[in-house]
């Protein structure tokens, strides 16, 4: 048997649209990472470098129609949802093209139209947001999931905590899933974390619970995909320690040199990318040639993404509240301290 005969073609589509998933978030970040140093973008972001297998396996294993909250570090996980990196960089550089009309910003990237409920600025923050789109599945009868990411540092934070009891109680299709990058902004886990282990301690709510090599795109698919299944099923939520690591430091001003050298290699060593390239090759499921012409279709993507995000307009000042309040009239007076 060839390896061709291997893969069915659902397959070699899965795995195609995965890579290519995986190189848009890459590039995105670097550009991102470039424009902000070189004075081009306003606010201030988290680049997830070196995280991307963690983000693209997970939102695969969903369907388009299934939910999902992020982080402050939210760029990767929100574009591997569907949001669109015209959009998301319009956001970026603060443009009336952006997916939230510039009100986002890098840490609020929000798209309901691929049912992505929002990264969020407040640690923790999604997990409740989860757990009420979750609810709302449940009540209206649908078989849609949420997928809540959140970072390991979150997981010392009570929210979190709250967002699994109600989760699991309720029996709620939720996926709640930690990127352990292994350190909350510079603090190691070894000096935040009392729980021995993190997979043991989620069991404890009677959900199930595992952990998976967060580089390694298949295996946060699969894990999801059980997850999603389980949900679906009526069988309510589930956790998944990813374990992954972010390149740089914690943001965009920190270089994250910190970190042992040896650490860094070790973790690059492990790059999602070349990783699922050599698994890709492998099995024939496509040609250097094939995956050479995704990366730069993605690249001329992104370059004209970043024209059209320059050129656009900003907002003007009056817009402020649209969009903002389901009634801007409520919103204005409550602006103004004036009670409906
Ligand atoms: C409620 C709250 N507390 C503190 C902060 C400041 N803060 C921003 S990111 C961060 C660390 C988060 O670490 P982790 O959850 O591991 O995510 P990572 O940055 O590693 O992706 C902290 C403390 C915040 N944004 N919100
Ligand atoms: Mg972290």
């Amino acid at each position: 048997m060839t390896p061709e005969t291997i893969l069915d073609a659902e397959t070699k589509t899965l795995w195609l649209d995965m890579f290519r998933k995986l190189v848009r978030i890459r590039h995105f970040e670097r550009s991102a990472f470039e424009l902000y140093t070189a004075g081009k973008l306003p606010g201030f972001m988290h680049i997830s470098i070196g995280q991307e297998a963690t983000a693209v396996g997970a939102c695969s294993a969903l369907r388009p129609d299934d939910y999902m909250t992020s982080t402050h570090r939210g760029h990767g996980d929100t574009i591997a949802k569907g949001v669109s990196v015209e959009g998301a960089m319009a956001e970026l550089f603060g443009r009336v093209t952006g997916v939230c009309r510039a009100k986002g910003g890098s840490m609020h990237i929000a798209d309901f139209s691929q049912n992505v409920l929002g990264a969020n600025g407040i640690v923790a923050a999604g997990a409740p947001i989860a757990v009420g789109a979750g609810l709302s599945a449940k009540k209206r009868g649908t078989d849609q999931v949420v997928l809540c990411f959140f970072g390991d540092g979150a997981l010392a934070s009570g929210p979190i905590h709250e967002s699994m009891n109600c989760a699991a109680l309720w029996k709620l299709p939720v996926i709640f899933l930690r990127q352990n990058n292994q350190y909350a902004e510079s603090t190691p886990r070894t000096d935040y974390q009392g729980i021995p282990d993190v997979v043991e301690w989620a069991k404890g709510y009677g959900i199930s619970a595992v952990r998976v090599d967060g580089n390694d795109v298949l295996a946060v698919y699969r894990a999801v995909k059980e997850a999603a299944a389980r949900a679906r099923r009526g069988e309510g939520p589930s956790f998944i320690e990813s374990e992954t690591y972010r390149w740089y430091g914690h943001n965009i001003g920190d270089p994250g040199t910190w970190r042992p050298k040896e650490e860094i290699q070790a973790w690059k060593a492990k790059d999602p990318i070349p990783r699922f390239r050599k698994v890709i090759l492998e099995n024939g499921a496509a040609t250097d040639a094939d995956l050479d012409a995704i990366e730069a279709e993605e690249e001329a993507r992104l370059q004209a993404a970043i024209e059209a995000a320059e050129a656009a307009p900003k907002p003007k000042p009056g817009t402020a509240l649209e969009d903002v309040y389901v009634d801007p009239d409520l919103g204005a007076q409550a602006i103004q301290g004036v009670r409906p």
